[in-house]
């Protein structure tokens, strides 16, 4: 069998589950995860490498309609440059679902590309049957080289769907050692694992009125060192964010540092500063040094 390498880039509308699945295929917790939509905001790298082929997934954020402003622009435009990047879309959907918000996601996508229609959730699918006439109502949106339903959560079909995208990808020697998982460094993965826990703790608006920066990151031995600087929009987020005395910060840091200690392998200290920035969204600077351009 030829090798094969190349890029596939999740897309969909938020929520769908496009980082669960970057984590399941993957085998690692790479990509953060929680139920509000655009949790994603950076492009995330997860590479997997088997004997015939090397998978190089790129997650991205979920395209957002809703929330206007700079930063929003920003993801929507990184969403659809990943897509337009790779050999390979895969399109995310939730089962059952199937809306103007999906379309719009891949609206962009060049219509020769190869877009794979990944139907994700099927485990909240009972009976299973009614999965069938879905299927057959995605088949009709576009070309696909395949569709194949999947669930991220319980890793239900994602050996196909493998097969499926190694079907899809160029034929190519792999770009990337065998052992390497992502492009990305540990300092992003400290802000991201961060960021996770204030996209999970934290009330409706909140999440979007904050942004995670890593102010160090210093290696002491085998010990990590990290100061976390959490930017939010207003002076009255602040005791949200703390809550009653620090506890709600405390209890965000402590979940944060676990996740890092497992990703990194090793022991984590975590420092975390709340520091009030108005309009940071909007704010060109600050944008460019989150990562945001
Ligand atoms: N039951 C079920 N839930 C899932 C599955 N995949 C993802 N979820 C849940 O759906 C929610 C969104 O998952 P994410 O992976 O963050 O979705 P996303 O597409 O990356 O979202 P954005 O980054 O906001 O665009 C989370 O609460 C997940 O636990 C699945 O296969 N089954
Ligand atoms: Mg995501």
């Amino acid at each position: 069998m030829n090798h094969r390498c190349g890029t596939i880039a999740f897309a969909g509308r938020p929520n769908t589950g496009k980082s669960s699945l970057l984590n399941r295929l993957v085998g690692e917790k790479l990509s953060i995860v929680s139920a509000r939509a655009q949790t994603t905001r950076h492009l995330v790298t997860g590479i997997l490498t088997t004997s015939d082929c090397q998978y190089i997934f790129v997650d991205a954020p979920g395209m957002q309609t809703r929330h206007r402003g700079k930063l929003n622009r920003a993801l929507n435009l990184r969403a659809s440059e990943a897509a337009g990047g790779a050999d390979v879309v895969g399109w995310v959907l939730e089962a059952m679902r199937l809306s103007e918000a999906d379309r719009e996601a891949v609206a962009g996508v060049a219509p020769n590309a190869r877009v794979v229609a990944i139907v994700n959730q099927i485990d909240r699918v009972k009976p299973r049957e009614k999965l069938i006439p879905f299927l057959a109502r995605v088949a009709q949106e576009r070309e696909f080289a395949a569709i194949v339903p999947v669930s991220a959560s319980s890793g239900e079909n994602c050996k196909s769907l493998l097969a499926a995208l190694r079907d899809a990808l160029p034929d190519g020697g792999a770009i990337y050692p065998p052992d390497q998982l992502t492009d990305r460094d540990e300092r992003f993965f400290a802000a991201e694992l961060l960021r996770e826990q204030l996209f999970r703790t934290l009330g409706e608006e909140l999440p979007y009125a904050c942004e995670v920066e890593i102010a160090s990151f210093k290696e002491e031995g085998r010990l990590r060192r990290i100061e976390a600087t959490i930017w939010v929009a207003r002076d009255s987020h602040k005791p949200i964010v703390l809550g009653e005395k620090g506890a709600r910060l405390k209890q965000m840091a402590t979940a944060a540092r676990k996740g890092m200690e497992t990703l990194f392998g090793g022991k984590v200290y975590l420092g975390t500063w709340i520091k009030v920035k108005r309009g940071w969204s909007e704010d060109d600077r600050l944008l460019r040094s989150l990562g945001h351009r």
